[in-house]
């Protein structure tokens, strides 16, 4: 369904809207709350090289990652911004240990996942880098954020009207149940690139204006790859099938068109956006390099579940390499870290094939 350029994002999720009757708004809301978010965010990072915004904020997070001081910006700007756009009952990001409660008196029925600011190791060499978020209803969906006058001890107060704040279990929910999901990727121009399971649309934000116009309506991604995207440092550290795999790519097969090209940017969202628009297929498997990751180095909640659901409404798949499709996985822990294999669909197969040994 190609639409006229010029639809601004807004206008979008207005009309995605149009097409749910029973839609009360809550989603559109949220959805453009972030995006204000964004837009702040983009701004920060095309300042990063001028501003006194580079170098590391001396802490840690739970990954036990310098924390950049645009991570923490990242973070604090979405964090404050969705605690109170009344849409949100519980959130989580990559920089927290804990959840992240939402204002008393703002609770709504959704959960947010996300990673402020992927790919942060790039952040001073000029690299692009990538928000990731995640969208859930919250289990104990109860309707409305209902904010309603009742009398408390301190006299009449806005409050909600008994919407709880969500909890841990709200957030741990399987891919398959996302109702929303996307990145934005701050690179030569910004972009946005979200699903609401009714396909993947991609916005270009024009700096001049504010704005981010449709730029990629109803992105698909190619059936088969061009590229493989890896980190080959850490060849020694897989299993054989994961070595035999990568080995077969790089064999000659013209008429199959190997050896395929490598692409690795080491930030996530820049080798998964080249791969969704381009064709290729991301790998980061489980190895032995870090006894504390055995299922490699990038988290569920908020980078691949988010990312599997987008590449598979764009037609493409995402697994684990051991027999699960990322979708299916039920969270057990906030920062749980799975293997991931995310691409065509062709090449998804195949790597599953090899991973398994039945290649
Ligand atoms: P490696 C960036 O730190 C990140 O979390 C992802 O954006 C990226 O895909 C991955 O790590 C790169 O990891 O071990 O190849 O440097």
């Amino acid at each position: 369904m190609y639409r006229p350029l010029g639809i601004t994002v807004s206008r979008h999720i207005m009309d995605l809207q149009r097409m749910h009757p029973e839609a009360t708004g809550d989603l559109s809301g949220l959805l453009n709350e972030l995006i204000v978010a964004a837009k702040t965010i983009s701004a920060e990072v095309n300042m990063a090289g001028l501003a006194d915004v580079l170098g590391m904020s001396g802490k840690t997070n739970i990954q036990g990652e310098e924390v950049q001081k645009l991570d923490e910006f990242s973070n604090n700007t979405i964090k404050k911004r969705m605690a109170r756009c009344g849409y949100v009952c519980v959130m989580t990001s990559e920089e927290e240990d804990d959840i992240i409660p939402v204002s008393e008196g703002y609770e709504g029925k959704y959960t947010l996942a996300f990673d402020p600011l992927d790919g942060s190791s790039n952040i001073d060499v000029n690299v692009s880098i990538g928000t990731i978020f995640s969208i859930h209803r919250r289990k104990s969906d109860d309707g409305e954020p209902s904010f309603g006058r009742r009398s408390t001890d301190s006299g009449d107060e806005w409050q909600s009207a008994g919407d709880e704040g969500g909890s841990a279990e709200d957030l741990l929910q399987k891919g398959s149940r996302q109702v929303a999901a996307g990145y934005i990727i701050y690179g030569s121009s910004t972009m946005l690139v979200f699903t609401t399971g009714e396909g993947v649309h991609g916005f270009t934000l024009d700096p001049s204006v504010g704005e981010f116009y449709l730029s990629h309506p109803d992105i698909k991604i190619p059936g088969k790859s061009k590229y493989f995207s890896v980190n080959e440092g850490n060849y020694t550290y897989w299993d054989e099938n994961m070595r035999r795999y990568i080995d077969y790519l790089k064999e000659q097969d013209l008429e199959g068109g190997r050896p395929y090209s490598s692409r690795y940017i080491g930030s996530l969202v820049a080798d998964f956006h080249r791969n969704l628009i381009s064709g290729g297929i991301f790998l980061y498997p489980k190895d032995n390099k870090n006894p504390a990751k055995p299922s490699g180095k990038l988290r569920l909640l908020y980078e691949a579940a988010p990312l599997a659901f987008v590449v598979e409404q764009a037609g493409g798949r995402a697994i684990t390499g051991d027999g699960r499709d990322i979708l299916e996985i039920e969270p057990q822990e906030l920062h749980q870290r799975v293997p991931l294999i995310i691409g065509c669909r062709y090449d998804v197969d195949e790597a599953e094939d090899f991973l398994s040994g039945k290649r």
